[in-house]
């Protein structure tokens, strides 16, 4: 039998007998580093389903000193490494630089649960699967669990999503939500696009305007907004509990149109811009590596910034569509950027095209553009401008040796690609929902093309990443999601869910390829955890949801 898991375990066996959580059930801890975690999978276990097990009590490692009389914990949760040579350990890098171990195992019994790992993270994402298994097997009030052993670990080090806070402002509340479907699917970064030409949502002391001013929009006449620096230490730190580190992205040199608002000084002395017809404009605009004022700019930011993302080892600094600009220009930029980053004791990651400067072995590129010019081309989808044309064709050709060089420097990859990962292209299956029918119309970028669940699913970040021929080439993977049409929370996360589990299976589970069928089984029983907590799903006719 195969456990309703996702991402689905490495290795796991089942038996016939079961094993009954209920609210007397009990939860103990035998180190005291795990006293966290597990007061966390009882809250959590209480949100996703209403059962209220008894939360953790600490009990010394030796058992003479447990009374004689307690009653014996339904779950026990331990530092222990029991079975876990048996699974690989993870490839790539992690985004708060250390090596922490997430192997794991769990195993019911019908005597009860006990959960191990070396780390209170490892702990952590095995009460991960002990939620979702308890969601899937809810009946009466209690959780009725089959007898299992999961020994359990990721493929990939680096797993997560990219969040554009810029195009629509989200409010805290609705970014924690994001954590608390990252954390359910283990997934363990947070990439916070917090800089793009419509506005800037984080505060730097130094250049009050930016706030004052840059922050004031969004797209169109969307409410702007951003993020104190008290709230986005309270983020920060609802996200580390969760055990998921939050990268803030400061775009540049090119999606600087706030900037320029803000500072017109910064700005080229002709500002140019391409008509898109439509009443939008693409600008071709870029800060610029040979003014002084530019990298005074950039220190006053790196300075501000790094240290509201303590637990980031990167900092990811755009580096996409400089259009207008030369490349030249592109690659000097990038270079002292990253530079000082790197000063700053952090690590670079960017958008794929920094690539074209010149990286090492320490930088990671991000992998998205998997658009084939050919198949583009012989498409039907919208045409272009006419001026924006070359530029587009010429962004494409450049964008085919950006993997191949970033790898041959040294350096890894995050498997983003635009074909499989975006969450930001239209949803391809229908909804039984009539409006979310009418959702879907209006959401997602029409010229990617839409993309069914199955789609997300379908594809090896592997072999499906150019250049690369083996899993530690890469970082990771992450999803990406873009709002330029997404308006606010349901819209958002109707194009999250149900596709960010897959995302999850891809970063996490050894299984490739996914078998479809199976998936979607374990899919559906997600619904009962979503529907408790009032996320917004879009209900896939191509799923039988519980
Ligand atoms: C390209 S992906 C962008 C974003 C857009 C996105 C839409 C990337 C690095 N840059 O500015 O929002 O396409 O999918």
């Amino acid at each position: 039998m195969s456990l309703p898991v996702i991402p689905a375990p490495t290795t796991m066996t089942t038996s016939h007998e079961s094993f009954t959580l209920s609210s007397e059930s009990a939860v103990a801890v035998q180190s005291p580093e795990l006293a966290g975690p597990a007061a966390l999978f009882v809250r959590e276990v209480r949100l996703d389903t209403g059962l209220t097990l008894v939360p953790p009590v600490i009990r010394d490692r030796t058992a003479a000193t447990v009374p004689p009389d307690a009653t014996p914990a339904a779950v026990t949760v331990l530092i222990g490494d029991e079975g876990l040579d048996d699974i690989p350990s993870a490839a790539g890098v992690r985004a708060d630089g250390s090596d922490v171990d997430e192997r794991h195992g769990l195993e019911i019994t019908s005597e009860g649960v006990r959960v191990w790992g070396p780390t209170p993270e490892a702990v952590h994402r095995g009460l991960t699967s002990l939620r979702q298994l308890i969601t899937a097997h809810l009946q009466d009030g209690t959780a009725v669990l089959p007898a299992a052993r999961i020994v359990d670990g990721p493929r990939f080090a680096w797993r997560g999503l990219s969040l554009d806070v810029v195009r629509t402002f989200h409010a805290p509340a609705e970014v924690r939500r994001v954590v608390d479907m990252l954390a359910l699917y283990k997934l363990n970064v947070l990439h916070l696009h917090l800089t793009d030409d419509q506005g800037w949502r984080v505060e730097v002391p130094s250049r009050p305007e930016l706030t004052r001013v840059a922050a004031a929009g969004a797209i169109g006449d969307r409410p702007g907004g951003y993020y104190s620096t008290h709230e986005l230490a309270e983020l920060v730190a609802y996200a580390a509990d969760r055990y998921v580190t939050v990268v803030p992205e400061i775009d540049m040199p090119g999606h600087t149109s706030a900037v320029f608002t803000a500072y017109p000084e910064l700005a080229p002395a002709e500002l140019r811009t391409i008509d898109l017809g439509n009443g939008n404009a693409i600008p071709l605009n870029a800060l610029e590596p040979g003014r002084p004022e530019t990298w005074a700019f950039v220190e006053d930011v790196l300075d501000a910034v790094v240290p509201q993302f303590p637990q980031s080892a990167y900092v990811h600094i755009g580096g996409d569509e400089a259009w207008g600009m030369a490349d030249e220009d592109h690659a000097a930029f990038v270079d002292k950027a990253a530079a000082l980053v790197r000063a700053r004791g952090k690590r670079v990651v960017g958008w794929q095209e920094i690539a074209r400067a010149n990286l090492g072995p320490d930088d990671v590129a991000q992998y998205w553009i998997s658009i084939d010019l050919d198949a583009a081309d012989a498409g039907n989808g919208p045409v272009p401008p006419k001026d924006l044309l070359p530029i587009l064709v010429e962004h494409l050709r450049k964008a085919k040796g950006d993997a191949p060089k970033a790898l041959a420097a040294g350096g890894r990859l995050i498997a983003s690609p635009t074909t499989w990962l975006y969450f930001d292209r239209p949803h391809g299956d229908a909804s039984s929902d009539p409006a979310q029918e009418e959702a879907r119309q209006r959401l997602g970028l029409e010229f990617y093309g839409p993309a069914t669940l199955r789609d997300g699913l379908d594809w090896d970040p592997v072999e499906d990443t150019p250049g690369v021929t083996s899993t530690d080439q890469l970082a990771g993977i992450e999803a990406a999601i873009w709002c330029e049409t997404i308006t606010g929370p349901d819209d958002l996360e109707l194009m999250l869910l149900p596709r960010l589990p897959g995302a999850a299976e891809k970063g996490w589970s050894h299984q490739t390829p996914t078998d479809w069928p199976m998936y979607a089984a374990r899919l559906a029983e997600q619904s009962p955890a979503w529907r408790t907590r009032g996320w917004t799903w879009l209900q896939s006719t191509e799923v039988d949801w519980k």
